[in-house]
């Protein structure tokens, strides 16, 4: 852990800027809005900044009407914080229009982390951002409030989908149950992160279920700029569509392509293990962990397919147990 540098780091400095990734998740508000209330309480002037629109369904988090868009021009700032982000592409353009680079603290659990930080602290073992900064308060001796104890069990919650992932251990638990115990809310963040769903995602849901295909354990669909428009779907990720693919029983790998209004495909896979698709998704430019990552491919969408189809049959005949041969025939 981080416990020296980052309290000698945070102590010495006043103005922190806290950012996280581009289409946020849980984990990445929730990290967000736990550092800047730990911040706040020990008196420092915090600027959280999101380059995406916030997901309505978060409102509910403490802080989360401090989380900002974009950088005021005359910012300086002594400190940059990034959280639950695996290079430094992912806090989008904000990070890159600072004038002056101060001390940059990347705390972060993705495997495929590029360690772009002055001070480094990634665990590919925790579950979420969330669950390590738990472990770093608690290492700091902080008074946890209910508030932090939401935005925390918020991040613990969304990454492991419930409690659910292969990575869930008997700890990830107790963390969930002293969250809980300090007084957050695990019906509602679960009503409102999990279950709740707009219109609109059920809807990009149904196009991508109507084009899915099954060949050689691969779970694939497309989704056009054109039938995105007509959901009225606005993320870049495909809400959860990629889980539903990924679990069919006969499924190695789920991978969602959409096409984003501005031509470039994003993509989203999943698996189940033994099978991992960090490796590919890094080889494509993007990354993540062994059983959830992303990329973002060139147009058109037709062509990205054709080239991902290829690519993820062969990782699925390279990773397929050698007694598992056969086994999507
Ligand atoms: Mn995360």
């Amino acid at each position: 852990m981080i416990t020296t540098e980052f309290k000698k780091a945070i102590d010495q400095a006043e103005n922190i800027v806290i950012f996280t990734h581009v289409g946020p998740d849980g984990d990445a508000l929730g990290s967000m809005t736990a550092m800047g209330q730990l911040l706040t309480a020990r008196g420092k002037q915090i600027t959280m900044v999101v380059d995406s629109p916030i997901p309505p369904r978060f409102s509910y988090l403490p802080f989360i009407d401090k989380v900002q868009a974009k950088l005021d021009a005359a910012s300086v700032f002594d400190l940059i914080i990034t959280l639950d982000c695996g290079d430094e592409e992912r806090p989008g353009k904000p990070l890159k229009q600072l004038k002056q680079k101060p001390t940059l603290i990347n705390i972060d659990h993705h495997v495929t982390n590029t360690y772009f930080g002055d001070i480094n602290w990634v665990d590919p073992k925790a579950t979420s951002t969330a669950e390590m900064l738990y472990q770093l308060f608690v290492a700091l001796d902080v008074a946890f409030t209910p508030d932090m104890a939401t935005s925390l069990l918020t991040g613990l919650v969304t990454d492991t989908l419930g409690f659910r992932t292969p990575n869930v251990s008997a700890n990830t638990l107790k963390i969930g149950g002293a969250l809980m115990d300090t007084g957050a809310d695990l019906t509602i963040i679960t009503a409102q992160t999990l279950n709740l769903q707009p219109m609109s995602t059920l809807r990009l849901w149904q196009t991508g279920l109507n084009h899915m295909k099954l060949e050689d354990g691969l779970m694939w669909t497309t989704i056009s700029r054109e039938e995105r428009a007509r959901a009225g779907h606005r993320g870049d990720s495909s809400s959860g569509l990629v889980n539903f693919l990924a679990d069919v029983d006969r499924a190695a790998i789920g991978v969602v392509l959409m096409e984003m209004d501005d031509g470039e495909i994003r993509v989203g896979f999943r698996c189940q293990p033994p099978y991992d698709v960090s490796g590919l998704a890094t080889e494509l430019g993007g990354g993540g962990h062994p059983q959830a990552a992303g990329c973002t491919l060139e147009g058109p969408l037709a062509k990205a397919e054709v080239m991902l189809v290829d690519k993820c049959k062969e990782l699925i005949s390279q990773q397929t147990p050698a007694c598992d041969n056969g086994r999507f025939e």
